[in-house]
């Protein structure tokens, strides 16, 4: 090929530099295209839309195995992920761009898909191609400006070739505009996102009767058991949302409609002309894995899903509620769950604070007894009253049970994870929870032997965990103990595994540790 042959005979430093204008060119893409969402919205970002893409192109399973391997930082993989991509891309990119412009082509390419799939984003309009676009531009324009120097050809006219010194000029000067382009768009963008201002003016409504105390009763004197309340900054997230929800106080509405005799749309104005009440409540997360850190205990205040439901007057062939979020996450609660006495909650604050933005501000659904992904919905503004049959929740689609109440089941805490420990009389000590139902034993096994029942905390009650524990006398080796719920109807937690997928993990739970 004839371009092929020209190309080799370009210089080495000359290829490199091609290869980090392309890198360059590349960066400036996602900079400016940063920057020009702001004027549409964060979610337009060429960031934002290949995230989100590429979440939805996962497989749950995957999905599924990823958040429980890495929690939270699963955000941080995909970002790492994209930027390794984009980085391979600038560098083939620059380093093609020749006589032919093939990297221009490969950039717009680049463009045309990005644009494609911000078109298809839920909710997209015609504008959310314009920061790729905008984007795009920006960095073909780069591309050309910074390959000068690696498409001129000193040799025959030394004239007309871009200098080095002056690619260096550029190049800093086109990385430092990357730069301040990504940085002044993710400040405004944050500014725009970020509600915090409103939440530090919520006011945390007064419950005529506060929770039921936490008596030093519910919690084991043991170094190292899980407190029986979970603190906001330690309580696990998850949800699909790459950028938080930001819904200011003053802008949410919750709509109750659908199955009811009359529909329903509340402002926090009605809202704080109601009773407002307070729970303790244990949430749990359905891809928990057994001995798994995806639960927590909160106390929250809010307000009774009952009285809303009979206010719009739930219709008798109802049997769903679908609750949605201003993301698009949706669950779907039988509407017998949220109208019984267990108490289910439209909860505005969690330990006496408004709700932390990323678990739901200003407004979310707590329901005692449900995984949270059939129930919790966060940043909650639509409640349609429906049937099973016609309606699915975000997850229900994706390979998870329509229903799902939580499993009986235990943890081990203590001693901590391969841990080493004095022999003789070993604290072993942990968890269990089987919401609404109530915690009556549980038993623990070490190295095989015969089941002891262990010593229970206080109950709270059915709707919390509850701490256990028991002293076993060891001697110096390794070892590994076991533990088994019973909740109030009998049941004990089964033996036989399964994974998170469809409806929770069961199996009993194991710790390995050595004695000295
Ligand atoms: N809007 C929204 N609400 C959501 C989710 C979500 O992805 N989006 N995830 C659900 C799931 S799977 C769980 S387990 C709980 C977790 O709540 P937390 O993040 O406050 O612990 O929120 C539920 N509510
Ligand atoms: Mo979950």
């Amino acid at each position: 090929m004839a371009a092929e042959s020209t190309r080799a005979h370009v210089p080495r430093t000359q290829l490199l530099a091609g290869s980090a204008g392309g890198v360059v060119a590349a960066a400036m893409v996602l900079a400016v295209g940063q920057l020009v969402s702001v004027l549409i919205t964060p979610l337009s970002s060429p960031l934002l839309v290949v995230g989100n893409t590429i979440i939805d192109l996962t497989p749950p399973a995957v999905r599924e195995a990823i958040i429980s391997n890495f929690g939270s930082n699963d955000k941080l993989i995909l970002f790492s992920s994209i930027g390794v991509g984009i980085f391979i891309f600038g560098l083939l990119a620059g380093r093609l761009e020749g006589r032919r412009p093939i990297g221009t082509t490969l950039f717009a390419l680049l463009g045309l898909g990005v644009a494609a799939a911000a078109l298809v984003r839920p909710g997209a309009g015609i504008g959310y191609v314009v920061p790729t676009v905008a984007g795009v531009v920006a960095g073909i324009a780069t591309l050309r400006l910074l390959t000068r120097y690696s498409r001129s050809q000193p040799s025959t006219s030394p004239t007309l070739g871009e200098s080095r010194r002056d690619f260096v000029k550029f190049f800093a000067i086109a990385t430092a505009a990357a730069a301040a382009a990504f940085a002044a768009g993710k400040i405004i963008t944050d500014k725009i996102l970020s509600v915090a201002a409103d939440r530090a003016r919520f006011l945390v409504p007064t419950p005529l009767r506060p929770a039921k105390p936490v008596v030093p009763a519910v919690t084991l004197d043991v170094p190292g058991i899980t407190p029986f309340v979970t603190a906001n900054r330690d309580f696990y997230r998850v949800d699909t949302a790459l950028t938080i929800p930001a819904v200011a106080e003053a802008d949410w509405e919750l709509r109750i409609h659908g199955m009811v005799d009359r529909q329903l749309v509340l402002n926090f104005a009605d809202l704080r002309r109601r009773e407002a009440v307070e729970r303790i409540i244990t949430l749990t997360c359905v891809s928990n894995p057994i001995g798994g850190n995806l639960l927590g205990t909160a106390r929250w205040t809010g307000y009774l899903i009952r009285d809303l439901l009979a206010e719009a007057g739930v219709q008798k062939s109802a049997d769903m509620v679908l609750s949605s979020s201003s993301d698009g996450f949706s669950a779907g609660t039988p509407v017998e769950v949220l109208t019984d006495d267990r108490d289910a909650l439209l909860a505005v604050a969690m330990n006496g604070e408004p709700l932390p933005i990323e678990h739901g501000y200003p407004a979310r659904l707590i329901v005692p007894g449900l995984y949270g992904y059939v129930s919790a919905t966060k940043w909650v503004i639509d409640l349609e009253v429906t049937r099973f049959d016609r309606a699915n929740g975000y997850w229900t689609t994706r390979g998870w049970s329509a229903k799902a109440p939580i499993k009986t089941a235990a943890r081990v805490d203590v001693p901590a994870s391969f841990a080493t420990v004095d022999s003789g009389a070993v604290v072993i000590a942990g968890l269990a929870w089987a919401q609404t139902r109530g915690i009556t034993k549980v038993e623990v096994q070490v190295d095989g032997s015969d089941w002891r029942v262990a010593e229970l905390a206080g109950s709270y009650s059915n709707d919390t965990w509850r701490q256990w524990r028991i002293t076993w006398d060891l001697g110096p080796g390794n070892h590994t103990v076991r533990a088994r719920a019973t909740d109030s109807t009998g049941a004990t937690q089964t033996e036989q595994r399964a994974e998170p997928m469809p409806d929770g993990a069961t199996g009993w739970p194991s710790r390995v540790f050595t004695a000295r």
